[in-house]
């Protein structure tokens, strides 16, 4: 078991992590920036380090300044939450060969899933349907480009190798504008990612966003968690996540969760995973694997009753699953809302002191967050301040209380986003079950 471990994030991530080390008998070190001396979970840490100014890029990204903190209090492994260094696999590599464990995959397969091209590539290979595409790089014969677009059929849509989560894309409606949309798409990624490399799939006009969730230890076990769906976004944020996803059978969730964890072995993953898809008209195509825990965890957590941050550190510590697939069982419905302080209406970062806070309660109802009365929303980083989580016996259920616990909560000081997921929560279609990503952004007019 890992004796002290380094949380190397912030806000509502940080002090899950925390909890879950805690139950475990994990000594933790909260490093935080000087903007984040009063997070919750800096208090409850039995050490803590400041690494840094406000600025992300001098503190949560400083990666000297953390592995000398793990140097410093004696720490044996990083848990790098989400975002900032979760997916760096130069940061992974660092913190290993410093002698520490970092609690992901290895470096080598966080660059495997950093490149979308080689993400593809092996996954297709490991037998995860794909979206029909150019199978890797386009190269300079327009010749080839051109019978690749008339082969895949129009719409198409370029992305760089370097993208994901929204960047790097282009979509193509005609042969005439696709050569000009690749040299476009190539500018803007080789200065926003230092690679230039785009790749070429069908684009798929309205998919939901269905992701599977996946726990692969270092003794070659792998499962999966089942799925959830995250079509509920806007600009690429997601807004409201569930599991499982409305429709899915148990055949076909049994299937391609099998296909998930068959990959996870044949890669030699370690840890926990999510396989993004598009899911259109019955079938599941893959675009992306994220190497990190995820924000909406928790909804997968409430349906399977496994807490996966603890598996998280169980198997860096080099344990086995705790669990085989035969022992997984989808109980219910769970819906997170993302809470943002945020003005609804344009969306704009609302920063400031939380003057009142009343937290929802009763029965299926949890709350991530790690905002308390009198806290002050810093202005330097992500806007979410916490999650609403409900569970039910099935999804009309979990809605209800949804409805319940978003009525009961009162956020004084700053704007958030409870009005429109209130407005969500009341939304015909979301009820019905099964809206594709491009729902929210009609419905706000967007
Ligand atoms: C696509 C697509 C349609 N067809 N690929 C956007 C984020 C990145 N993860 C992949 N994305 C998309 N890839 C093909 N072949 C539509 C999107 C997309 C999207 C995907 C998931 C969630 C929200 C989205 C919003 C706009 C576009």
């Amino acid at each position: 078991m890992l004796e002290k471990v380094v949380i190397a994030n912030r806000g509502e991530i940080a002090l899950r992590i925390l909890r879950a080390c805690r139950e475990l008998g994990i000594a933790t070190v909260a490093v935080h920036s000087e903007a984040d001396r009063d997070l919750k979970h800096v208090r409850l840490a039995d050490e803590s380090a400041c690494i840094g100014p406000a600025a992300s890029a001098d503190s949560y990204l400083n990666v000297p300044a953390i592995i000398s903190a793990a140097e410093v209090c004696d720490a044996v492994a990083i848990h790098p939450g989400y975002g900032f260094l979760s997916e760096n696999a130069d940061f992974a590599e660092r913190v290993e060969s410093s002698g520490f464990r970092f609690i992901g995959p290895r470096p080598d397969t966080i660059r495997l899933m950093g490149d979308k091209i080689t993400a593809i590539e092996a996954m297709k290979k490991a037998g995860v349907p794909t979206v029909p595409g150019s199978d890797g790089p386009l190269d300079d014969d327009k010749e080839r480009t051109l019978r690749l677009g008339r082969e895949i059929g129009y719409p198409v849509i370029v992305k760089a190798a370097g993208g994901g989560g929204g960047r790097g894309m282009r979509v193509v409606h005609s042969e005439a504008a696709l050569l000009n949309a690749i040299g476009l798409t190539k500018a803007e990624a080789g200065a926003a990612f230092g690679n230039d490399t785009v790749y070429m799939e069908k684009f798929l006009e309205n998919p939901r966003h269905v992701e599977f969730q996946v726990l692969a230890d270092e003794h070659g076990n792998a499962i999966h968690l089942a799925e959830r769906d995250c079509s509920m976004q806007r600009r690429h944020q997601k807004v409201v996540e569930e599991a499982p996803a409305p429709g899915i059978s148990e055949e076909l969730r049994a299937k391609m969760g099998e296909r998930c964890a068959e990959a996870c072995r044949q890669i030699g993953y370690r840890g926990a995973g999510t396989f993004e898809f598009l899911y259109e008209n019955g079938e599941f195509y893959f675009i992306e694997m994220n190497t990190r825990v995820q924000v909406e965890h928790p909804v997968t957590e409430m349906i399977t009753g496994v807490d996966i941050v603890k598996e998280q550190l169980l198997i860096a510590g080099g344990e086995a699953l705790s669990y085989t697939q035969d022992d997984i069982r989808v109980r219910g419905h769970a819906i997170e809302c993302r809470i943002n302080a945020e003005d609804p209406q344009n969306f704009m970062p609302s920063p400031g002191d939380i003057s009142a806070l009343h937290v929802p309660g009763g029965p299926g109802v949890r709350v991530d967050t790690h905002i308390y009365d009198g806290y002050r929303v810093p202005p330097y980083y992500d806007s979410m301040i916490g999650k609403l989580i409900t569970h039910g016996e099935n999804r009309d259920v979990a809605i209800t209380r949804m409805r319940g616990a978003l009525s009961e909560t009162v956020i004084g000081g700053i704007k958030t986003n409870i009005p429109l997921q209130a407005d969500i929560m009341a939304d015909a279609a979301f009820a019905a079950g099964g809206v594709n990503i491009h729902y929210l952004e009609k419905k706000l007019g967007l």
